[in-house]
């Protein structure tokens, strides 16, 4: 059975989510094609700090009345070190705050908002004729063989997605860089022990204090990349935060809770180049790959789908393919900055093992930025986000 679209997406995470919106709004057809479950990505807890320009858009698009009701706003982050917190006024620094919303409540919230075609729990999708008129193949949650005409396909299929596979072999240079270590995440029902989040760097290894809301906190400690979750019972987990979140302040205290949520995910910094080929365009994390330190996966997919809905919205109008064409270019200058702060914010608050070169130049780096306001300001400037393009 075959039909056509204008824009075929595959994958319904943010970059998908958010596409599928800005392309309605501009007047464009598409299809989003998922392999999950609705209830399956509802769930999915990952991210959690949304730039001010992420929330922008998503306020433009008339998607963010439950977010602007439910939201944190932080104006600041802490960077323990050494037993003492030190806090980066972010908004003073940057004149931007951040935003503590769930990626899933994000999903949730685009999911709901769109009456568009949307299909879940597709499987063997299969890309043909990217340079041509692409044919999107897949079968769907009845079982029923399917072929999807489109003028272009958005490959917003996340890093093991097909998309990026579709592309013959030499096309892409693939840029990467592997760490010695992942994050143990929770999901706990307890209150946030802190305001704002705390980034911790202690000798045992790297914590993050973050929250969802005022009665749950996400938390993350800094694991091997081989960890086996079985070896972390709930009370070892929260001695070991404990630990790492210890500060001199002997007044300050860790609020624990059951864990509702636990995994241990990898960390990658991984760039595509160029991001497109033929009429096959990547977005988000089906392109890049940002360890989650510097908070941005998110952000820099909703940046990417920004810069992919202009150059459709100008090639459909006037025939004009200068924007499709120069997608990549755009994307990657964006992309690499927050590259090499994600990388950056690795490097600085991880621990690599006994090395007390390494050891001593982290603890300079981060008594420097939390002393120096030039420092402090360009944390603050990447950490609350460029303005989107
Ligand atoms: P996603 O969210 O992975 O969505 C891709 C979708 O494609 C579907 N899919 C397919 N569909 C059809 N056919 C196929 N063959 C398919 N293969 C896959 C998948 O099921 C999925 O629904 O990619 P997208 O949209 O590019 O969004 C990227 C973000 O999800 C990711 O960058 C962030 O979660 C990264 N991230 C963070 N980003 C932030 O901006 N701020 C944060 O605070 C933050 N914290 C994090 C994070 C990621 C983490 N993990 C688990 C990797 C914290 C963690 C722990
Ligand atoms: C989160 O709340 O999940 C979170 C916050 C900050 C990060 C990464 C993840 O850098």
């Amino acid at each position: 059975m075959e039909t056509r679209t204008q824009v075929g997406i595959i994958g319904a995470g943010p970059a998908g989510l958010v596409l599928a919106h800005l392309l309605r709004q501009r007047g464009i057809d598409c299809v989003v094609l998922e392999r999950q479950s609705r209830s399956y990505v509802e769930a999915r807890i990952r991210a959690g700090v949304l730039e001010h320009g992420t929330v922008d858009l998503l306020t433009s698009l008339g998607l963010a009345d439950r977010l602007h009701r439910q939201r944190m706003v932080h104006h600041g982050i802490e960077l323990l070190f050494a037993g003492e917190a030190h806090r980066i006024p972010l908004t003073e620094l940057a004149g931007r705050e951040i935003t503590i919303y769930g990626q899933h409540e994000v999903v949730k919230d685009l999911i709901a908002a769109w009456d568009g075609p949307l299909h879940f729990s597709v499987s063997d999708v299969q890309l043909a004729d990217l340079t041509g008129e692409p044919i999107i193949s897949y079968v769907d949650v009845d079982g029923v063989a399917r072929r999807l005409r489109c003028d272009v396909v958005a490959g917003c299929d996340g890093f093991h997605g097909v998309s990026r596979a579709a592309i013959p072999a030499g096309v892409l240079t693939a840029h990467e860089r592997d760490y010695p270590h992942a994050w143990l995440g929770i999901l706990a029902d307890a209150p946030p022990s802190s305001e704002e989040l705390i980034y911790a760097h202690s000798s045992r290894g790297f914590a993050l204090h973050s929250m969802r809301s005022p009665t749950v906190t996400r938390m993350y400690l800094q694991v091997r990349p081989d960890e086996n979750l079985d070896e972390w019972p709930d009370d070892r987990i929260w001695a070991e935060l404990r630990a790492r979140l210890a500060r001199s302040d002997a007044g300050w205290q860790l609020a624990d809770g059951p864990i509702l949520e636990r995994s241990v995910a990898a960390m990658r910094s991984f760039v595509v180049s160029p991001m497109q080929h033929g009429q096959l365009f990547l977005a988000g994390d089906a392109a890049h790959i940002v360890p989650p330190t510097g908070a941005k996966g998110l952000n820099l997919a909703v940046a990417d789908v920004k810069v992919l809905a202009d150059a459709l919205t100008g090639w459909y109008a006037t025939g004009d393919r200068s924007g499709l064409d120069a997608y990549s270019e755009t994307c990657l200058r964006r992309v690499w900055r927050v590259q090499h702060f994600s990388w950056w914010m690795t490097s600085m608050l991880h621990p690599t093992g006994d090395d007390p070169f390494d050891l001593a130049l982290q603890l300079s780096q981060l008594r420097y930025v939390t002393s120096s306001r030039a420092a402090a300001t360009s944390l603050a400037e990447n950490y609350v986000g460029f303005p989107f393009p």
